[in-house]
């Protein structure tokens, strides 16, 4: 792909739909639950219901990522806008609601914003809000699922491409497999193009528990939602109450592990086939990697990623960084 004569025009949005090959829910939970360790991806939870409780946790008083991301962006704003340079076409992986990129448009004036999203309906509402906020903006949607394809079209020699990648999500990734994304993300954005992505920090473990064990219970229905979202779409028997949320952090890898701790020895079906559970024993849903700066640095740089600079809060909870591609 290196024109952009595939895109169609939605109102003041260009669009390109790569038909990305939607998750095999079904197979994945199967495969999932029939495993030694139970597990399911973490990309499940993201339902309707899921997404809307996510947006709740980000304004939990206990759940610190957002807002601190948001503000040493805010308090950084001019530096952070002078270290992506000007002339900036800005793609940002995993776009959701296309929120986070309207803190930089009005400082940075990209010629061109590209969100990737799996979700055509979502990249679609997102990607017209936004061009009808900012009206001046070259909106480039493409609906691809940014995790086994970036062959994304080469904007004109002279811009800056500049990859946006907030919220921690890179937490989600195991780190090999976060070296690898990067790799290709340094790919598609080219040699003398950059990454802004943000980082969540490691820190003291009792705030970093609370964040996960909010007092108001509401990531606990985030996580519970998944068993609910299989119920309805697998035509599984999950009882929501027999399974309790487990959150904690692991400070050998780094991590914080969220699980669904079975109540009780019981069985489930879910299309059909049995699982058996035991007593105490989980469905591992996510892990979120923490990483000191130096730790992160050292990953982006075997990713082909030079450390340019870092910006973290005052009280060392969050962390913006910026790569050149190398
Ligand atoms: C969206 C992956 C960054 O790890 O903090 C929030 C997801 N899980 N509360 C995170 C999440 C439980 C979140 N990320």
């Amino acid at each position: 792909m290196d024109g952009y004569s595939d895109f169609t025009t939605q109102g003041n949005v260009r669009f390109l739909d790569c038909h990305p090959k939607p998750a095999d829910f079904f197979g994945e939970v199967i495969e999932g639950l029939g495993a030694a360790r139970k597990a399911i991806p973490p990309k499940f939870f993201y339902d309707q219901e899921g997404s809307q409780l996510f947006d709740n946790i980000c304004e939990l008083e206990e759940y610190y990522p957002t807002r601190t991301e948001v503000k040493i962006l805010r308090e950084n704003l001019d530096d952070v806008i002078a270290t992506m340079g000007q002339n900036c076409y800005v793609i940002e992986p995993g776009s959701g609601s296309c929120e986070k990129i309207r803190l930089l448009l009005d400082a940075l004036r990209p010629k061109a914003y590209m969100p990737l999203d799996i979700s055509k309906n979502h990249l679609l509402d997102a990607s017209q809000r936004l061009s009808h906020d900012f009206p001046w903006l070259d909106v480039h949607a493409v609906c691809v699922d940014f995790t086994d394809q970036m062959d994304l079209p080469k904007p004109p020699q002279h811009l800056r491409r500049v990859a946006f990648f907030p919220g921690s999500s890179i937490g989600n990734f195991e780190p090999e497999d976060a070296i690898v994304f990067l790799r290709d993300l340094a790919f598609a954005v080219g040699k003398g193009g950059g990454v802004l992505i943000g980082v969540d920090l490691k820190k003291d473990h009792d705030v970093l528990h609370a964040a996960y064990n909010d007092g108001e219970g509401v990531t606990a229905a985030f996580n519970k939602n998944l068993l609910q979202r299989i119920n309805g779409e697998l035509s599984a028997d999950f009882q929501i109450d027999a399974f309790a949320h487990k959150a904690f952090y692991n400070p050998k890898p780094g991590r914080i592990e969220m699980h669904l701790e079975s109540q009780a020895d019981q069985q489930v079906f879910v299309g059909g086939k049995a699982f058996a559970f035991a007593s105490g024993e989980t469905i591992h849903t996510e892990n979120s990697y923490k990483y000191t700066v130096s730790e992160f640095q050292a990953l982006a740089r075997k990713a082909s990623l030079s450390p340019v600079k870092a910006w973290t809060d005052r009280d060392g909870l969050f962390s913006v960084h910026f790569f050149d591609v190398r």
